[in-house]
């Protein structure tokens, strides 16, 4: 999409309301577009269609009594491997960065979208949220190291049965207008409330593992393993 066709976010829609840009990013198959079907339409249906390259959804939130339209951008999250369109991070106020607490690899790749990220839109609120909890719910035991590292909001979230959903979408709308408006309050709001969020006990058991940890240890004793003689 070339950038000369995108809205101007900085004015106003045709009815006066103010305007957000919010950008989905994550591997293919992570769940970005399940998961804004779910909020906007508040419906899942399984399919296996990827993106094929941007859809647009349009959301008409209130904010403090005023309505605002928010655009949430989804594209296809292999991509990133044709390099995305600086297009699609023009104007962006704030971005949603998705991965699939099943597939480890797509938890791997944060770093690389989180790069290609910053070299375009360095200041903008990123939300981090691991998707596909319903499949395994013990995953809410486990800490993301990479979340807290880039000091980040992160949510456990389920496309298929709503959990957290509103939740994020909701945040990200705030950090959008925070954002647009030089305000980090919001950001500041939403990290101190993650810090006092206590998981459900049930699904504490592993609270002090930390992703990455096992890989650590891994590498620790096959460097130990290579350090001993014969
Ligand atoms: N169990 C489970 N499956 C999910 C969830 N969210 C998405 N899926 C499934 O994962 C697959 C991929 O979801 P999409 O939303 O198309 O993924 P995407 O990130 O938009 O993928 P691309 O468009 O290729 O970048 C689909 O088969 C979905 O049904 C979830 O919360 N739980
Ligand atoms: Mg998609």
């Amino acid at each position: 999409m070339a950038a000369n066709s995108q809205p101007d976010y900085d004015k106003p829609s045709e009815e006066g309301e103010e305007r957000v840009k919010i950008i989905c990013l994550g591997d293919s198959a992570v769940g970005k577009s399940k998961l804004v079907e779910r909020f906007l339409m508040d419906g899942y249906k399984p399919q296996q269609l990827s993106t094929f390259a941007l859809t647009l959804f349009n959301h008409k939130a209130v904010i403090d009594g005023k309505t605002v339209s928010v655009d949430f951008w989804d594209t296809a999250g292999q991509e990133r491997f044709n390099s995305m369109h600086p297009s699609y991070y023009h104007q962006a106020h704030a971005c949603i960065l998705v991965f699939d607490c099943t597939r480890k690899i797509t938890y791997k790749n944060l770093p690389e979208w989180l790069k290609d990220l910053r070299t375009y839109r360095p200041e903008i609120p990123c939300l981090c949220a691991a998707n596909k909890i319903d499949e395994d719910m013990d995953m809410t035991g486990k800490t993301f190291a990479f979340a807290k590292k880039h000091t980040m909001p992160f949510y456990f979230v389920s496309a298929a049965n709503g959990t957290n959903v509103v939740k994020l979408f909701k945040d990200s709308i705030r950090a959008a207008m925070a954002y647009k408006h030089n305000s980090t309050d919001f950001m500041d709001e939403i990290m101190k409330e993650l810090e006092n969020f206590e998981l459900d006990p049930m699904y504490n058991k592993d609270k002090n593992k930390t992703e990455g940890e096992d890989e650590e240890k891994e590498k620790k004793d096959s460097d130990n393993d290579k350090k001993k003689p014969g």
